[in-house]
């Protein structure tokens, strides 16, 4: 073999597949996670969004510390912090020449401070990247939805970028309430989120003064938001965007979650979420800061559903990070390598059932280098990968990477184990579709010495540069919920007389639904956008009405409920008839269909005890 490689012509590098990243939006999602600072008038005048008018001389940290935040963050594995520089209520925390609302007029310093230079000095000095956060709203100027505002939001811009080094990212925020003090004015103004801010001329300016910086929006072009506040992207998730489709305040912002599956740019996902429940310090939040637990979870659906993961801290009115919080965000991150500690697969040699040749070998998946990679042959769309240990190990957890300077290309894969010589799937939460940068499963403990990923469906040939597989020890993932915790859209049975449906909605996995016939329809009220079906079946010592074998479609008319998104069989139900998880690709829909296919016995309807859509 390695004589025949030797003669062999070399082996071209797969071609791109478009759209693909650029290097510095590489560079960026490598960060995985970082920090975000939320800090101003606010945190002094208990409000999370201020109108505007909050008087300056409230401004006053007694024990502010930039380094004490810093040091927070290296201890918590953060690769930078984003500062909100300036949020809604116009405030800056950089004295200014452009407006008399900032620092200059507080008592903080005698009006000498300047956090935006402590904090980009503080992480120059532990080694992270820093970065701002600019409103583009602002409550507090009185000319605020004319050009003339336009102009000063460019300045302020330009100073930022001009006087305080090198930043890795631009956060511009989609927020607009229209409502504002405006120099007075207090009324509600409204501005034209697409055109008004003029972006195409801050994106010049920004290329021109920082082109590393990877510029953030609801709809990038840098990076993304994710839809949501919650630290969380879809198992699903597309590095991709239609350009020009996705504006600030974009309604269908659900979409973000996923990302757009034939999107044209490359816009990666970044999942903001704070470590309280307010972006802002207040007192009466300090027992609600986030749990190691809580931290972990989030961790696993952010950085590893190929997104990154935007920690925010609401620093305090002593102007330092609450003990409370950099302490859970400390444990957070042991938490997490504790989990992800000994890589079962380090240098472990995978068969493949396609090479590309050359240097795309199978064996570059375990070899620790990034930017080396198992290539399929151009045609080669799905192939096996297969590891074997001498003994057998316990699993739970696996890391999955393509290798995304030639685009993101996975569009799923099955996970499986040999058990006494035969291949089974493990037992996941969550649908395996996508890869990207990174994918992090966590699935139910299993014992084998043989392990493999069957990738069914790409965009191109597969081009996969890492692979780790974990034992995390027993944590406390839920990969079967219980009925009263089951978590559903509301709906309805149209085709089933009402009381009869409510016992499978009802969360009690003592009442039964029964229906005749072997399809079931359920009505969402409105479109939703769906991407798993749960099925408790009948718990009664009888088990009656299991359904073996499924198919699941869905569609956007009652008449018309015919685009499949899964089918398969219920693995073993009727010696264990637990809950029943199916997980498909995301999809917009009202009304989903459930035919079942096959029946544990042939006779008699079907039982539900609960069903839900998610
Ligand atoms: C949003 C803002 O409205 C919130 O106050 C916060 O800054 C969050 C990170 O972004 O757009």
């Amino acid at each position: 073999m390695a004589l025949l490689n030797a003669c062999a012509p070399s082996v071209n590098a797969p071609e791109p597949v478009f759209p693909v990243p650029e290097k510095k939006q590489v560079e960026w999602q490598k960060m995985e996670t970082y920090a975000f600072v939320h800090f101003g008038l606010n945190t002094f005048n208990d409000r999370e969004w201020g109108y505007g008018d909050s008087d300056p001389a409230t401004f006053n940290p007694a024990r502010l510390d930039c380094e004490q935040w810093v040091k927070t963050f290296v201890a918590a594995g953060m690769k930078g912090v984003i500062l909100t520089a300036k949020h809604h209520d116009g405030f800056c925390l950089w004295p200014t020449g452009l407006t008399e609302y900032c620092i200059r007029n507080t008592p903080y310093k005698d009006g000498k401070g300047d956090i935006v230079r402590d904090l980009s000095e503080a992480c120059k000095k532990y080694g992270i990247k820093f970065a701002v956060y600019l409103s583009p709203w602002d409550r507090h100027q009185a000319n605020y939805g004319s050009p003339e505002y336009v102009e000063y939001f460019h300045k302020q811009l330009h100073e930022l970028m001009t006087n305080y080094g090198e930043v890795f990212e631009v956060w511009f925020d989609g927020a607009n309430g229209g409502d504002g003090w405006y120099g007075g004015a207090k009324e509600s103004r409204t501005i034209d989120r697409k055109t008004y801010y003029d972006y195409p001329r801050i994106y010049e300016m920004l290329a021109e003064l920082q082109p590393q910086a990877v510029i953030f929006s609801d709809g990038g072009p840098g990076c993304r938001w994710v839809g949501n506040e919650s630290g969380f992207a879809g198992a699903t998730n597309w590095s991709f965007l239609r350009a020009g489709e996705v504006y600030p305040g974009y309604p269908k912002y659900r979409e973000l979650q996923y990302g757009h599956a034939d999107g044209n740019q490359w816009t990666a996902a970044e999942c903001d979420v704070s470590m309280r429940p307010g972006w802002f310090y207040h007192p009466e939040e300090d027992d609600k800061v986030k749990t190691v637990e809580q931290l972990t979870d989030l961790y696993y659906r952010s950085v590893g559903h190929n997104a990154t993961l935007l920690l925010n801290f609401p620093v305090d009115r002593d102007g330092l990070i609450h003990p409370v919080d950099s302490a859970n965000a400390v444990n957070f991150y042991k938490n997490v390598q504790k989990q992800l500690a000994d890589n079962l697969l380090k240098g472990v040699l995978p068969k493949v059932s396609n090479e590309r040749g050359g240097k795309y070998t199978a064996k570059a998946v375990t070899d620790g280098d990034y930017d080396t990679y198992w290539a399929t042959e151009d045609s080669v769309t799905s192939a096996v990968i297969e590891f074997e240990w001498p003994a057998p190990q316990k699993v739970n957890r696996m890391l999955l990477q393509e290798y995304i300077p030639l685009g993101q290309r996975v569009q799923s894969f099955v996970v499986e184990y040999n058990k006494d010589g035969e291949w089974l799937p493990v037992k996941l939460n969550e649908e395996t579709t996508t890869i990207g940068y990174k994918r992090l499963l966590r699935f139910e403990t299993v014992t084998t010495d043989k392990l493999r990923i069957n990738f069914t469906e790409s965009r191109g040939c597969l081009c996969i540069n890492n692979i780790e597989a974990y034992y995390a020890g027993e944590t406390h993932d839920v990969f079967t919920a219980k009925a009263e915790e089951l978590r559903t859209y509301p709906f309805t049975l149209p085709q089933v007389d009402e009381a009869e449906a409510g016992k499978c909605a009802d969360k009690d996995a003592a009442t039964t639904c029964f229906v005749d016939g072997n399809t079931l329809l359920i009505d969402l009220g409105k479109e939703q956008t769906v991407s798993s079906f749960h099925y408790l079946p009948d718990q009664s010592e009888y088990n009656k009405g299991l359904i073996a074998a499924y198919e699941i479609s869905v569609g956007t008319e009652a008449g018309a409920v015919n685009q499949v998104v899964s089918s398969g069989e219920f693995s073993n139900i009727k010696n264990n008839p637990i809950l029943q998880s199916v997980y498909f690709t995301p999809v917009t829909a009202r009304y989903v269909l459930l035919k079942a296919v096959r029946m544990v016995e042939n006779d008699g309807p079907m039982g539900f005890a609960e069903l839900g859509i998610q």
